[in-house]
C-alpha cells in the first residue's frame, strides 16, 4: 500500500470544465489507486468537488491554459498563483507520502522535482505545445527517466524524449456508463468548445449528411462558437451544455456516432471511451490518441485528417459497426482495472529506480 499525493491541474477547479479531460482522468486514477488499496489525497484549486476522495482545496490565482500559448511563450505564474501554493503545499507534506504525481502542464512542478525528497511522478496530459515546457519536461525524463507518461504513442512522438514515456492510455469506471443497442436519429460532439478541437469541421459534416448534431462541453471560446453558428446557419446543431458524467453518458448513448474533429494531436480523447462504453461507435480524425484507439471498420471509422468528405462517407457507413463490440472494447482495455494495472507497472518502476539510486549514493 502506497501513500499517493496527486496534484491537478492549476487551470480550473475539478468539475468546472475548465481542466477539461484531466478532471475525469485524475478522479478515475484516483478511484483505481484506492482500488488497489493505495491512499490517495488529492490537492486541487479551490471549489474543487471530489466525492468520497481526500480532498485539500488551494486558493489562488488560476494559471492561464498552455494551449492558448505561442510555442515561444514565456514561462509565466499570475500573483498569488494556485500552481504556486499547491506545490507549496506539496513540499510542505511530502514526508507523509511515497509518490506524488502532478497533472499539471506546467513549467513549475517540473522544475521543483529535483528540489523533492519524495518521488514526483508526472502525467503529461498534452502534446509539445512550447519549447519551455519540452525543455523542462526533457530535463526531468533524463533526470528521472522513468517517472514521465503519457495517453498515447501519438502524444509520446511529438516529444523529443519519447523513448523516456510510459503509456499511460487512461481507464474509466465503465459501471458509470450505460450500453444502449437503440439510438436516435443523432450524432454527437464532446468537448471544450476552443478551436483546436475542430467543431466547424463536424458541423460541415453533418450539414452535407442531414442528421442533426447535438453538442456537449464548455464554450470555452465564445468567438468561434458564435463564428460557426454564422458559417453554418443550415447545420442542424444543437448545444446541450456541459453535463456530469451521468448525465452526459445518458444523452451521448442515445447518438448514431461520436465525431471526433481535432485539429492538434489529442493527447488521448476520454469521449472516445465513454461513448464506446455506451455502445456508440467513433469517426475520428486518424490523427493523436483517437487514432490508436478506434478500431477502423470495427469500433468505427478513421477518417483522412481535416478531410469533411471523409466524415461525410464514413458518417454513411456507421449501420456497419456493431454497438456492442464499442462496448465489449472500451472494457478490455479502458476499464479503471486494465488502467490500474498500467499504473501500478509505472509507479513501481518509479519506487524501484528511486530505491536503486538511493542505493548506489
Ligand atoms: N494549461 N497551463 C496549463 N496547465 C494545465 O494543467 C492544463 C492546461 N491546459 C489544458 C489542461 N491542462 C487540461 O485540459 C488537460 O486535460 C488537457
Amino acid at each position: 500500500m502506497a501513500r499517493l499525493l496527486l496534484l491537478s491541474t492549476p487551470v480550473g477547479a475539478i468539475g468546472s470544465g475548465l481542466g477539461g479531460g484531466v478532471e475525469l482522468t485524475l478522479t478515475n486514477i484516483a478511484r483505481s489507486l484506492i482500488a488497489l488499496n493505495h491512499s490517495v489525497t488529492v490537492v486541487a484549486p479551490e471549489g474543487s468537488a471530489l466525492e468520497d476522495i481526500p480532498l485539500i482545496q488551494i486558493p489562488g490565482h488560476l494559471q492561464i491554459t498552455a494551449q492558448s500559448q505561442g510555442r515561444d511563450a514565456l514561462v509565466t505564474l499570475p500573483p498569488n498563483s494556485v500552481l504556486g501554493k499547491m506545490w507549496d503545499y506539496a513540499r510542505h507534506n511530502q514526508s507523509d507520502y511515497d509518490v506524488i504525481i502532478n497533472f499539471a502542464y506546467d513549467w513549475l512542478p517540473f522544475y521543483l522535482t529535483p528540489f523533492f525528497d519524495c518521488a514526483i511522478a508526472h502525467l503529461v496530459s498534452m502534446g509539445s505545445l512550447t519549447d519551455a515546457m519540452d525543455h523542462i519536461i526533457e530535463q526531468v525524463a533524463s533526470s528521472f527517466p522513468t517517472t514521465i507518461a503519457v495517453h498515447s504513442l501519438a502524444q509520446a512522438e511529438t516529444f523529443r524524449f519519447k523513448d523516456a514515456c510510459f503509456n499511460l492510455k487512461n481507464g474509466f469506471d465503465l459501471t458509470q456508463y450505460q450500453f444502449n443497442p437503440t439510438p436516435k436519429h443523432q450524432l454527437a460532439w464532446v468537448g471544450r468548445i476552443a478551436p483546436e478541437k475542430g467543431l466547424e469541421d463536424a458541423v460541415a459534416a453533418i450539414e452535407k449528411a442531414r442528421i442533426p448534431l447535438k453538442i456537449w462541453g464548455v464554450i470555452q471560446d465564445e468567438s468561434y462558437w458564435q463564428s460557426i453558428q454564422a458559417n453554418y446557419p443550415d447545420a442542424a446543431i444543437e448545444y446541450c451544455g456541459f453535463l456530469p458524467t451521468q448525465d452526459l453518458q445518458k444523452a451521448l448513448g442515445e447518438s448514431q456516432a461520436l465525431l471526433m474533429t481535432p485539429r492538434w494531436v489529442e493527447a488521448f480523447g476520454n469521449v472516445a471511451i465513454e461513448a464506446l462504453a455506451c455502445g456508440v461507435p467513433v469517426i475520428a480524425y486518424r490523427r493523436g490518441g483517437p487514432a490508436e484507439i478506434v478500431k477502423d471498420g470495427k469500433t468505427g471509422w478513421l477518417v483522412e485528417p481535416d478531410s469533411i468528405e471523409g466524415l461525410v462517407s464514413a458518417i454513411a457507413k456507421l449501420d456497419h459497426i456493431d454497438r456492442a463490440m464499442c462496448r465489449q472494447d472500451a472494457e478490455l482495455e479502458y476499464s479503471l482495472s486494465a488502467m490500474g494495472n498500467r499504473l501500478e507497472i509505472w509507479l513501481d518502476r518509479i519506487v524501484q529506480s528511486r530505491n536503486s539510486s538511493f542505493g548506489c549514493a
